[in-house]
């Protein structure tokens, strides 16, 4: 099985994806996703002009050669656009392989570790009463664990928290074809005050059993994040999210020695090199890299096995940014590997299931990959056509006296 085609596929149902089409001499096509929130164009370019004409008549079946080709015969490595265009190649030729093999994805990396897949969806609101019926409505489409994100008094909006559901898909899309990204403003110490009382009103309201998760988004030192940690102890988080920036994985440390809180780092993270000393010094408890982001199906079962050793889980990245291709790919993995923790499920529009036609559930909190042999999603190219690509950017933060602060 030789590849006769690879072609990047741009579409915007909504909000903006980049996907790897590979079609093989012998008829079939397998689908990798390749997006870069903000960044698209980046990788998509990466693909067409660097990657795609080194695949024609390659063998589809040498899915680790491809890899490592990419990767170690590219020179440069690693960083989020080199990752997410060879994780579309890789995820790809996944595809290809479990189509050929007649089986769905997950079967070729060792079968069902359960029966169904763990989701957490997110609830958020502008103040209490919002928050508390957003946890409801969550609940209502079947969540059994979610993330809780909330609005702190004097800041008009916070992660998590904008007047668009989806940041990237909001106010700079209507700008025309070069908007700004939206700024919001941050004060760490309002956050700071504020954050604990909301746990404890959401655990008066639902009892201890629900499980909850929050995400800091990198916007505290490590001190603050220690602080938080300690201070949500009471209200038994499932797991506090990216607490501090981890590039610097040393930081972890001083996080880890205050707080019982379990963490979980990575949705930034595009290598197992980023994840080194926070798995070998078992300083967090998940790991939150997308198969999008951090080199396909090939790299992350091998940052799963290294996990594994730590007693630490996957709990992969799957907000709406990853295209249903990505999505499948994940839960692939979270069905096949044995250290699976949660994964994260922001369902996609009506749009963009229009353009990604997918097998995979939701049902009673669980996802499922379906049993369609391969990855069980197909690209409508006549749908993607219909929707144009139109720049959008996440917000950037600024603290009140206006530096720049992390998003
Ligand atoms: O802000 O995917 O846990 N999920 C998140 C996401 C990220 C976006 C960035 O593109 O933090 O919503
Ligand atoms: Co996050």
């Amino acid at each position: 099985m030789r590849i006769a085609g690879a072609d990047v596929i741009v579409t915007s149902p909504g909000r903006n994806f980049v996907t790897l089409e590979i079609t093989t001499d012998d008829g079939l096509t397998g689908y990798g996703d390749a997006t870069l929130n903000g960044r698209e164009l980046a990788v998509a370019s990466y693909l067409s002009d660097h990657v795609g004409p080194l695949l024609i008549g390659r063998d589809a079946h040498r899915i680790e050669d491809t890899w490592q080709y990419l990767h170690r015969g590219a020179y440069w490595r690693r960083g989020p656009v080199t990752m997410a265009a060879i994780a579309a190649v890789d995820v790809a030729l996944w595809d290809l392989k479990a189509q050929v093999a007649g089986l769905p994805l997950y079967q070729l990396l060792g079968g069902a570790s359960r029966t169904g897949i763990r989701a957490y969806g997110h609830a958020s609101g502008r103040d209490l009463p919002e928050l508390l019926d957003s946890i409801r409505a969550r609940q209502e489409q079947g969540f059994r664990s979610i993330r809780v994100q909330s609005g702190v008094p004097g800041l008009e909006t916070i992660y998590g928290i904008s007047a668009a559901p989806d940041p990237a898909g909001g106010p700079g899309r209507e700008n025309g074809r070069h908007p700004q990204p939206s700024e919001e403003t941050w004060d760490t110490q309002a956050y700071l005050r504020h954050l604990p009382t909301v746990f404890e009103a959401v655990r008066n309201e639902f009892g201890p059993e629900l499980p909850l998760l929050h995400d800091v988004h990198h916007r505290l030192t490590p001190i603050q994040a220690a602080k938080l940690g300690k201070a949500l102890e009471p209200y038994d988080l499932f797991w506090l999210e990216d607490c501090t920036p981890a590039e610097n994985q040393d930081g972890l440390r001083l996080v880890r020695q205050h707080t019982t809180t379990p963490l979980a780092i990575g949705e930034v993270f595009n290598s197992v090199v980023d994840y080194q000393t926070l798995i070998r010094e078992q300083l967090i408890d998940y790991v939150r890299s997308a198969v999008t982001h951090a080199g396909g199906i090939t790299a992350m079962r091998k940052l799963f096995d290294l996990a594994a050793q730590y007693q630490i889980k996957s709990g992969i990245h799957g907000p709406a940014d990853i295209s249903p291709v990505g999505m499948a790919a994940g839960l692939h993995l979270d069905l096949a590997i044995h250290n699976f923790g949660i994964q994260e499920f922001m369902p996609h529009s009506a749009e963009t299931y229009e353009v990604f036609r997918h097998s995979y559930t939701f049902r009673d909190g669980y996802l499922h990959p379906g049993e369609t042999p391969g990855l069980g999603v197909t690209v409508d190219r006549a749908a993607a056509a219909r929707f144009e690509y139109r720049p959008a950017y996440l917000p950037v933060n600024r603290l009140r006296d206006g530096t720049v602060h992390d998003w």
